[in-house]
């Protein structure tokens, strides 16, 4: 479209309004949504970089290793540059991209640069390695990094708690049952109890001996590993051990010297049958990036080199990006079926035109064709819920459904319903609703892809020292109000069929809300930076639960956002938010958190007229040329510590407020 044809249609939705902010208002959304259609898959989907967390691809690199496989150069090189552009001032490595130093990401890094082929006397490399040897060296790294380390040949196995496999054989009625725990922890300690109970280690080398002496402050020889079991740098130490974690690693150090050899075997067996499993029901995708990679190397040593090469070929195909900043691993297999229903639905509550129609009905096309059609075989013998008319976070082929994403994928369907040729079955949509409510959890709230199936308790095992809230699935602010929108649409949807079911949902749903209601008013997030996302979730739960707009939590959740707008009509919250679990200023304002904001305002029907003006207002300003909104700092999260990208974020967010608000002042 011309530029003068653009100012002349501007104009004249001036002079409707009467309103300059609103006609620049539909222009920022037009131009967002034609980008958004420049970015749109021939599938239909939004996928996007999905890196941040730090401690990913030297798993994988540890795996190409163990394999004696070769990553291509370029890819080598374009993996090399990325660590040289996330790496520290001070040469450590965080975390996550944006996070302080941590031994564990450190070593591990340092392991990985060398591995791929960097000299050690590179500035990136020795910047590094100071940094590792002035806090004394490896020893002090959280546990998935010495054990990391230790399959490299880098660390003794004798250094670290064991992971026991033998766990798998207790009768699921034990309190602690990995079958309890949330499914991600889960399937991380599954292959780990495996390959610790191989004691996995790659052959040794001269490139190994060289990084040993690298890393470490005195003679490797000299290390009494054993002594370290329970060392922590103060960096890695979020979540310190428990009393009760460090009296059961001490029970199985005491196990793990006795251990019944026969009994030993059939708990390997146990384990690699539940891995095999895994592999069958995902399309060797695994359900995320830690076991994608250690499943591979389980198989590897298994000698089972067909599921091996499968593993290898899955992670290439789609867990490495090559990003802006260079070639990473990602968190997930790919995050379309997420970004399709939120791009979808920003896209709807924007002004309707022939262009957005054209994206929409292929975005349909995307979230229907990979609605789970089935539930996996004998789920309950693996501890799996059933699946069938749920939707996954990435798509069809990952196959684990995630409550929220069933959700988002629900509501898409819906809404788009009458409008596609070929629209989900009334059936699946049946099976979905099912399905939702099947998940609900005793004290009303929703987890992520199961109900909850242990006890909070269970926290004060958490082996990781780095993660918080990861040993059960806990009922979860957004996860809980996405499903009640979604079940809200389904009420209407199918009048007189589920209606007693949905209410009775709903109001186990609104008073888990409630609870979570901070005294402050607003609501924690725990998937993105932080209170500004879990108070546009808080508040559209309650609002599709029935509450009004003049409801006191709805007007306390807005007045607290309105106490943090910036002078500049921004919304900007820190990460350290998340790790602290209070509101932390960011610096600058951040597009997503005013998108979540000003919905959460606009929907709550606040009577902050003037603040909404000035946050739409920014959120104009800020477009960029190209219609997406700059890249701005991470603001995914997972498990209170690890910021993730999620790069579409900045795509469709502000054009679903601007649509929003937009609505509600014509
Ligand atoms: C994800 C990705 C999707 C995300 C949402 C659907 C956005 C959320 O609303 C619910 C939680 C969920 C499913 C989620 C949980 C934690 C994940 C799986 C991740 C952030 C992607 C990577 C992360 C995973 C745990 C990384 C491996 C690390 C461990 C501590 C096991």
């Amino acid at each position: 479209m011309s530029m003068h044809s653009e100012a002349l249609e501007g104009a004249s939705i001036e002079a409707l309004s009467g309103d300059p902010l609103l006609a620049r208002a539909e222009r920022a959304m037009r131009r967002a949504i034609e980008h958004l259609g420049q970015e749109q898959t021939e599938r239909g989907a939004w996928w996007g970089d999905y890196g941040g967390p730090m401690f990913l691809m030297p798993m994988l690199v540890a795996a190409y290793h163990y394999a004696g496989r070769e990553l291509a150069a370029d890819k080598r090189a374009r993996m090399l540059e990325y660590i040289a552009n996330v790496q520290r001032e001070d040469g450590s490595v965080g975390l996550h991209a944006e996070g302080a130093g941590s031994m564990f990401t450190t070593a591990l890094n340092y392991a990985m640069i060398r591995l791929l082929g960097m000299d050690p006397e590179h500035s990136v490399a020795r910047k590094m390695r100071r940094w590792i040897r002035d806090r004394g060296g490896p020893v002090g790294a959280a546990s998935w990094g010495k054990f990391t380390l230790a399959i490299l040949g880098l660390y003794s196995w004798e250094g670290l708690s064991p992971v026991l496999p033998e766990l798998w054989l207790l009768p699921y009625s034990t309190p602690f049952h990995p079958g309890r725990l949330w499914c991600h922890c889960r399937q991380v300690y599954l292959p780990m109890a495996y390959l610790y109970a191989k004691r996995a280690t790659v052959a040794d080398s001269a490139l190994v001996r060289a990084i040993r002496d690298e890393l470490y402050p005195v003679p490797y020889g000299s290390v009494d590993f054993a002594m370290h079991r329970e060392t922590i740098a103060a960096e890695d130490n979020y979540r310190a051990a428990s009393p009760a974690l460090t009296w059961a690693n001490r029970a199985m150090v005491a196990y793990e010297r006795r251990a019944h050899r026969a009994t030993r075997e059939r708990a390997i067996a146990a384990v690699y049958e539940h891995i095999c499993f895994e592999d069958d029901v995902t399309t060797d995708i695994k359900i995320g990036p830690v076991n994608a990679v250690l499943d591979t190397l389980c198989h590897l040593v298994a000698g089972d080199r067909a599921r091996a090469e499968r593993g290898f070929a899955q992670l290439e195909r789609w867990y490495l990006w090559d990003g802006h900043d260079g070639l990473k691993m990602q968190g997930y297999n790919s995050t379309e079926l997420w970004d399709t229903a939120f791009a979808a639905q920003a896209i709807m509550a924007a002004p309707a035109s022939d262009e957005a129609d054209a994206v929409l009905a292929s975005a349909h096309d995307f979230v229907r064709d990979n609605q789970i059609l089935e539930d996996v075989p004998s789920f309950d013998r693996f501890f799996r819920h059933p699946s069938k008319g749920g939707w996954p976070f990435s798509n069809r082929p990952h196959g684990w459904p995630i409550t929220d994403c069933t959700a988002e994928g629900f509501k898409v369907a819906v809404a788009l319903e009458r409008t596609q040729r070929a629209p989900v079955p009334a059936s699946l949509l049946r099976d979905s609703v099912r399905l939702m409510l099947s998940w609900q959890n005793e004290d009303g709230g929703w987890a992520s892809y199961e109900r909850q199936r242990g006890g909070a308790w269970i926290e004060a095992l958490n082996p990781s020292q780095v993660f918080g809230d990861i040993m059960v699935d806990y009922s979860y602010v957004e996860c809980s109000s996405a499903v009640m929108q979604a079940l809200a649409a389904a009420r209407r949807r199918f009048a007189g069929e589920f209606d007693r079911e949905i209410d009775r949902a709903l109001a186990g749903g609104a008073a888990f809300l409630r609870k979570a209601q901070r005294e402050d008013g607003s609501f924690e997030g725990s998937w993105a930076v932080c209170f500004t996302y879990g108070t546009w979730f808080g508040v559209s739960g309650l609002l599709a639960a029935g509450a009004s707009t003049r409801d006191p939590a709805v007007v306390r959740a807005c007045e607290f956002l309105l106490s943090k707008q910036r002078t500049d009509g921004a919304w900007g919250e820190h990460h350290t938010s998340c790790a602290e679990r209070r509101w932390v200023d960011h610096p600058e304002g951040h597009a997503a958190n005013t998108s979540w904001a000003l919905l959460t305002l606009a929907r709550a029907d606040s009577g902050a007229k003037d603040a909404m003006r000035r946050a739409a207002e920014w959120l104009v300003d800020r477009q960029a040329e190209d219609g997406a909104w700059p890249r701005e700092s991470l603001v995914g999260v997972f498990n209170r510590t690890c910021m993730i990208n999620y790069e579409n974020y900045r795509r469709y967010f502000p054009l679903w407020a601007l649509g929003e608000w937009s609505k509600r002042s014509r």
